[in-house]
């Protein structure tokens, strides 16, 4: 066997590795001096959070070293403008990228600690709703381990995504307050804090040589503190920085209002302005259009720039030559558009800029990520909340506007009424709208799409005729995913296995994987790999039972679909084809199937009520099928309540089948299909988003592709598409549909369930459920007969991670750093 082995580098970014004697002394003393108790009776928090104190000490000695070489070196980065980061827990990964978390372990069980208990401990830090923010984390990982200089701008949300609980199998929300007695992981920086202006009017004045000039006077000024979070790349290179923005009442504005009396006034103001940081937005891919997230948009990007200019002025003074060639801000997705007008803002305002050489600048520091095509979530807010909230940023959003459609759109369309309307970053109307994907691309140098079809469907449904003034500017960069957290730190069995089989290199030259393939069909392996997934699956079995009370048969198939509830990703679908399976199964007793337990994890946007029904829909058909003794535990379904990263590290390591069902065209990329793979499971999936290149990567005979393609979807579409000749002419999903009318699930409430159907005949089934169902139950069919074969499985379990290098967020930001960023690697000089 060859066998390469590489070990961790003694040395790092963050200094020496220790061992365990050395980190046993340090969680010690940390209990004493930092959390003032003692071994005796620290309680588990205590040890957590002495243990965190332990391990920040090497951190920041990285953060330290690493800031110091950028600073040194004036490099040129690139500021991730993100409304979300759905980091998780950062005890593991923290421990893992430091390269001791082996150490820690040991030193903990020397103590009498169980490690995995301590990470029960953390509250997840869920700044996020679903993949966009989950990728930024992955993005932010990457780009440490890689050593590029970057730093991550987003707001200190008070209260991340809701908890999710269910009442009698009614999804109920409740407060998330992950950092309620203080969070180890961050540092606050109150000497880079901000102010920032909303509100007022704008002012013409003339100055001496009479030249206009426009003065905003804000209506009110909001403090912007900042807290770092240090990301840790893998194996000793860099400590990049997360910078979040907190809100705080400004301390000379409100309380004059004090000796006028206004003091109940002015604590309202101040209430008001703490307020913006306080809650994240809980829909994901839906615009809200309301006041306060265009605040918090605002907020956030104006004092990231500030921050950002800061810095460059500390090395450049007032020459802005510069800036350009040390500044790239990429824009993830349009809910941070607003930093192109406030940029503008500041270049003509306040540094006195003409309009053309600011409009240079900025066009040579955006690149905007479009991350889906989905109507309802294209950005639009109404002109009339603009000139309300940022009167100025309105005036400069119709300069650019103007300047774009007479220098752009009739220089190529001359005269083009039609053409002008449909590009304008203005949507006229009744409500007259800022558009802002439109405003990103005129302001952007590069727009990427998240895999390959998306991309083509971004240039040609969404953005036609931006392509034809443009070409250049389009390009498609797929996603990717971390392999330290989404491999290595989550299963580290196969984590282990791999070490053993292929070498240890793995972890940050992905491709190694592919060596995997050579043992495919080594009846030896193919034990050990699914032994592996036979232990990962009943280690979940007893989360399962702890959880939900439902006992599971580890040795059953399990069936997973983990992602946000969302008619366009259709867990309805996978709902009507396990009401087939129970029809099945009650008509003939005998019914042969392997037995499958389906796990669902899915948050529903607390306003989306058939999302929500969707969610009460499968709790309840669940409570029937899994006390019916008919069914002999042929089929079983969990949904697993309050669905996050750190249950997504639980479920992904025992998933036997990845459930990557949306709408062709529907989903941009999909992350969670690529991390299922990467844990050996087996896709059941529409050739959409990212199983396009999936299938292209691990090969048809090793992923169940099945539906309607982007093309028949809009043919469909076209035709006129009627989701009632489904329902008439396939006698079973007509006897399921009809099912749900009844009290079969509800006893004594008919009619419960019946929004689903609803949906599906009267509403139009928009993404075509109906149109899908044969073809679905046909490749869970072949899934079936594929499981049987214990050994035919097992190779293509051990091929779906062989072969799935591609999708490693490395490689995703190595092709940002190529086509849009152009980045050098920075490696950390030590200085103890
Ligand atoms: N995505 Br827009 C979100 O999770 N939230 C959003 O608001 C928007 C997009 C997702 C896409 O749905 C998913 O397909 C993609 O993999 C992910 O972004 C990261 O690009």
């Amino acid at each position: 066997m060859n066998v390469k082995v590489a070990t961790a580098p003694e040395t790092t970014a963050v200094g020496q590795r220790p061992n365990a004697t050395e980190l046993k002394e340090r969680i010690v003393r940390h209990l004493h001096s930092t959390l003032g108790t003692d071994v005796n009776k620290a309680s588990p928090q205590a040890w957590w959070r002495a243990t965190c104190a332990s391990i920040n000490e090497y951190v920041f000695d990285g953060l330290r070293n690493t800031q110091r070489t950028h600073y040194q070196q004036n490099t040129r980065a690139v500021h991730y403008f993100s409304l979300e980061y759905l980091m998780g827990r950062l005890f593991s990964n923290n421990l893992h990228n430091l390269g001791f978390y082996e150490e820690a372990k040991q030193a903990l069980l020397e103590l009498g600690i169980n490690i995995a208990d301590l990470e029960e401990q953390e509250e997840d830090m869920a700044l996020g709703n679903g993949g966009l923010g989950r990728l930024a984390a992955c993005f932010i990982d990457s780009l440490a381990t890689l050593n590029y200089p970057a730093i991550g701008y987003g707001i200190h949300y008070e209260h991340g995504l809701f908890k999710q609980e269910f009442q009698h199998g009614i999804q109920i929300e409740r407060p998330d307050s992950w950092r309620e007695y203080g969070n180890p992981w961050e540092i606050c920086r109150p000497e880079s804090a901000q102010e920032i202006s909303v509100y007022g009017y704008v002012e013409t004045v003339y100055d001496l040589q009479g030249r206009m000039k426009k003065v905003w006077h804000p209506g009110r000024i909001i403090k912007a503190v900042p807290w770092d979070i240090p990301v840790v790349g893998y194996n000793g290179s860099s400590v990049n920085v997360l910078r979040l923005w907190e809100s705080r009442a400004s301390d000379f504005f409100n309380w004059d209002v004090f000796n006028s009396g206004g003091y109940i006034d002015a604590a309202r103001e101040n209430i008001e302005a703490e307020t913006i940081s306080k809650v994240l937005y809980p829909n994901d891919e839906t615009e809200a259009g309301k006041e306060l997230r265009l605040i918090q948009q605002y907020f956030f990007c104006s004092s990231s720039l500030k921050d950002i200019i800061r810095r460059y002025k500390r090395a450049h003074g007032d020459d802005w030559s510069q800036f350009a060639k040390q500044v790239v801000i990429q824009l993830n997705d349009t809910h941070p558009t607003v930093a192109i007008p406030e940029l503008m803002r500041i270049l003509v305002d306040r540094a006195e800029m003409t309009w053309d050489d600011a409009w240079n600048i900025c066009q040579h520091v955006f690149a905007y990520t479009n991350h889906t095509l989905l109507p309802e979530a294209l950005e639009r807010w109404p002109v009339r909340l603009f000139e309300k909230v940022l009167p100025r940023h309105l005036e400069i959003i119709y300069e650019i506007n103007r300047r774009f459609l007479v220098e752009q759109v009739d220089v190529r369309w001359p005269g083009d009424v039609e053409k002008k309307r449909k590009l304008s970053i203005i949507e006229e109307g009744h409500e007259p709208m800022v558009r802002m994907g439109h405003l990103c691309v005129v302001g952007s140098f590069r727009v990427n799409g998240v895999a390959e079809i998306h991309s083509q469907l971004v240039k040609s449904d969404l953005f036609p005729e931006m392509v034809a003034l443009w070409p250049d500017k389009f390009t498609n960069i797929t996603n990717g995913v971390t392999p330290r957290r989404w491999l290595k730190a989550c299963n580290p069995r196969l984590a282990k296995l791999l070490d053993n089989t292929i070498g240890t290199t793995w972890p940050t030259q992905l491709t190694e994987l592919a060596k995997l393939k050579a043992y495919a069909d080594d009846p030896a392996m193919q034990d050990a790999f699914m032994a592996i997934k036979q232990q990962n699956k009943a280690e979940l079995a007893t989360e399962v039972k702890r959880l939900t009370g439902v006992d599971i048969d580890p040795h059953a198939l399990f069936d997973v679909q983990i992602k946000r509830l969302h008619e366009y990703k259709r867990q309805h679908l996978n709902l009507l084809h396990i009401l087939a399976l129970y029809r099945r199964i009650l008509q003939n007793p005998d019914y042969d199937m392997v037995p499958r337990v389906f796990l669902f994890g899915a948050k529903a946007a607390p306003g989306y009520k058939l999302a929500k029904e969707i969610i009460y829909a499968i709790n309840k058909i669940a409570d029937k099928i899994n006390h019916d003794k008919r069914v002999k535990n042929r089929i079983k379904v969990v949904f697993m309540p309050n669905y996050r990263v750190s249950l997504a590290e639980k479920m992904i390591p025992a998933a036997d089948v990845s459930e990557q069902i949306s709408t062709a065209g529907k989903e941009a990329s999909g992350t969670g299909n690529m991390k299922l793979a990467l844990n050996g499971a087996v896709t059941v999936g529409t050739l959409d988003g990212a199983n396009i290149e999936i299938a292209e990567e691990v090969g048809l005979d090793n992923i169940a592709i099945f539906g309607l393609t982007v093309d028949e979807v809009k043919a469909l579409y076209q035709s006129g598409y009627n989701s009632r000749d489904y329902y008439l002419n396939n006698p079973e999903l007509k006897a399921i549909l009809d099912w749900l009318e009844t009290d079969y699930f509800t006893p004594g409430k008919p009619g419960e369930l019946a929004a689903i159907k609803r949906s599906l005949l009267e509403g139009g089934d928009h993404y075509l459920v109906m149109a899908d169902f044969a073809s679905y139950c046909d490749a869970q069919q072949k899934i079936d007969e594929w499981y049987r074969d214990r050994n035919g499985w097992a190779r293509k379990a051990m091929l779906n991670t062989a072969s799935v290098a591609k999708f490693n967020s490395d490689r995703s930001i190595e092709d940002y750093v190529e086509k849009v960023w152009q980045l050098k690697r920075c490696v950390v000089a030590v200085k103890p």
